[in-house]
């Protein structure tokens, strides 16, 4: 019998998990940790099962059909299998309701399912992260009457009654700047709110219901005029014909999400709000979904991770496993390394949110919560392609063929830095925070994460990186345009140090068990650097340009 190469396994998604459950019981008063453990092994055991039917069938892919047989429009999505588990799945593990609770833990409690459930949904959490946003900004809104006819189906705890959100900002003409957008809203003879106009990407076409941003009739241009609506998609089981679905996205990746073009031709809409300052009314969403897209990051990355170790005891090379190659097993340290920070900074944001929710933060720590929102969306997106990059390295020629399931981890993972916000827009947004008194607060906050007295070493190069960034802040204060090219080093430096400080954190609050781990994840992260800034020079910007 010729050799057979033993696959990669996956191990159960939450029980081996390296991070999760220690930062739960760091975390949780027991009786929360002791309550959500069955929602989690659910949550990874579908995992599990999600991750082997993937290997055993054919990829599924959404489809529209557009007409009937006899000529009528019937925009017909037929979904995948993860799809159509999503509503059952999800009310029954409470992915969305828990992080509504009454308690500063909600947050981390439903993140803590996100990061579970993310992989095997295929994407299915886009959808529900817009869900949880729009249910966060109709709270936002104060509008008695939209949230008593929405929230109970956005955090609805039965599938049948459950309502997904879409968020339809992106056009042809704005992607990241929604100032020109084109959709209008109209008044019609009943006083009745109509939106008119094309949405370019549409990820929750199959919701009942979506936040739009729409420019009423007669306001002026610019971003200021827009405002936010609030619409229903469906009349029955039936969509309505004012909603028309032209063609599905062909995409690199999350190929099972049924990303759609569509038309408004006059729906029914409810302002939310006041009728301008659209953007400032959707923020809101936009920082949810953001922490969604941190937190399905770091899954990526745990995923990646966990395939690339198993399968580094199996496969042997030059006359060991490769685990037993030093360099090998190096740049699997390495990767964890990196991913340890990356997922101490995304559930460190799902916790301070929770807190800031629920009036338990000091207001430094809502001012560095304004502030780490994009820093950790823009880095773990970043971080994720690289090190789902990585993982596929680690398989040689097999992580680049479909059947292995490998590939689709890093076509998907390139999604993280490009929606919500690219790399530059959170950029741009993270300097948005800092022009109020994010940065200092954020300098406290880290000060007291990393100030253990085992943590001492930590403590020094951190601080000295923040003062850094707050020198390179004030020195190019006065030119925008310095301060907006110096913009992502700058954010990396503040998103690592963080990172850092948290560590340092963990490290002194793990059991004396899990200190060694703790401490080495630590070093290791130290030693890939801190600093991230770069003097721009403009001149020479220029020269390197066509
Ligand atoms: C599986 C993972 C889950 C993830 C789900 C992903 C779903 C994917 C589908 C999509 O990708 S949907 C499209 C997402 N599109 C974007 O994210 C747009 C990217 N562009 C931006 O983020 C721009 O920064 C933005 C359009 C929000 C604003 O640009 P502007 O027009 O230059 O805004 P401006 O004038 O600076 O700000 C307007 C107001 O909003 C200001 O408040 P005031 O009116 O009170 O002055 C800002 O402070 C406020 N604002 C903007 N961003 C904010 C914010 N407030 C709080 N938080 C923020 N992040």
């Amino acid at each position: 019998m010729a050799f057979l190469q033993d696959a990669p396994r996956l191990t159960h998604p939450y029980r081996s998990d390296p991070l999760l459950p220690g930062l739960l019981d760091r975390v949780l008063p027991d009786e929360r940790r002791a309550a959500l453990d069955a929602d989690l092994d659910t949550l990874g055991d579908y995992a599990a099962m999600a991750w082997q039917r993937a290997l055993d069938s054919t990829p599924a892919r959404p489809i529209l059909t557009q007409w009937g047989p006899w000529g009528e429009r019937i925009d017909r999505i037929e979904l995948t299998p993860a799809w159509l588990d999503g509503p059952r799945i999800t009310t029954q593990c409470h992915v969305l309701s828990s992080g509504h609770a009454d308690s500063e833990y909600a947050r981390l409690e439903e993140f803590a399912r996100v990061y579970l459930y993310h992989l095997a949904s295929e994407f299915y959490t886009c959808p529900l992260a817009m869900t949880d946003g729009a249910a966060t900004a109709l709270k936002a809104s104060g509008d008695r009457e939209l949230q008593a006819r929405a929230l109970h189906h956005f955090l609805s705890r039965d599938a049948a009654t459950l309502w997904l959100s879409g968020q339809w900002m992106t056009e042809n003409i704005g992607g990241s700047d929604v100032s020109h957008s084109e959709t209008t809203a109209r008044q019609d003879a009943d006083g009745q709110w109509r939106l008119y106009g094309r949405k370019w990407f549409s990820s929750a076409v199959v919701g009942e219901a979506a936040l739009a941003l729409a420019r009423p009739a007669g306001a002026d241009a610019g971003n200021a005029a827009l405002a936010l609506f609030y619409v229903e998609t469906m009349d029955g089981t039936a969509r309505k014909p004012e909603l028309v679905i032209d063609r599905l996205k062909d995409k690199l990746g999350t190929r099972e999400l049924p990303t759609a073009e569509i038309h408004l031709q006059g729906l029914p809409a409810w302002p939310v709000g006041e009728l301008a300052h659209g953007v400032r009314q959707i923020a809101p969403v936009l920082n949810i979904t953001r922490t969604w897209n941190s937190i399905c990051a770091v899954a990526s990355m745990a995923r990646a991770i966990a395939l690339a170790q198993d399968y580094a005891r199996r496969r042997q090379a030059f006359g060991r496993p490769l685990i037993e190659q030093p360099l090998h097993a190096h740049t699997l340290a390495d990767m964890h390394a990196e991913f340890a920070g990356a997922f101490a900074l995304a559930f460190e944001v799902a916790n301070l949110l929770g807190r800031v929710e629920h009036g338990a933060a000091t207001n430094d720590e809502a001012a560095a919560l304004r502030l780490l929102t994009p820093l950790a969306k823009l880095w773990t997106g970043k971080l994720a392609v690289a090190i789902c990059s990585e993982a596929l390295e680690c398989f040689g020629g097999a992580g680049y063929i479909e059947d292995t399931g490998l590939p689709q981890l890093l076509r998907d993972a390139q999604v993280y830095p490009i929606w919500e916000g690219t790399t530059n827009v959170l950029s741009l947004d993270s300097l948005r925070a800092i022009a109020g008194n994010s940065l200092p607060a954020l300098r406290g906050v880290a000060g007291n994460w990393a100030s253990g007295t085992e943590t001492g070493h930590a403590a020094g190069p951190i601080q000295d990186a923040l003062e850094r960034a707050q020198h390179f802040v004030e020195q190019s204060g006065s030119t925008p345009d310095a301060l907006q090219a110096g913009a992502r080093g700058l954010a990396f430096t503040l998103a690592r140090c963080a990172a850092a400080a948290l560590l340092a954190r963990q490290m002194s609050g793990s059991t004396p068990q899990d200190q060694p781990r703790a401490a080495a994840a630590l070093q290791r992260f130290l030693a890939h650097g801190l600093d991230r800034l770069a003097a721009p020079d403009a001149d020479n910007t220029a020269l390197l340009l066509r």
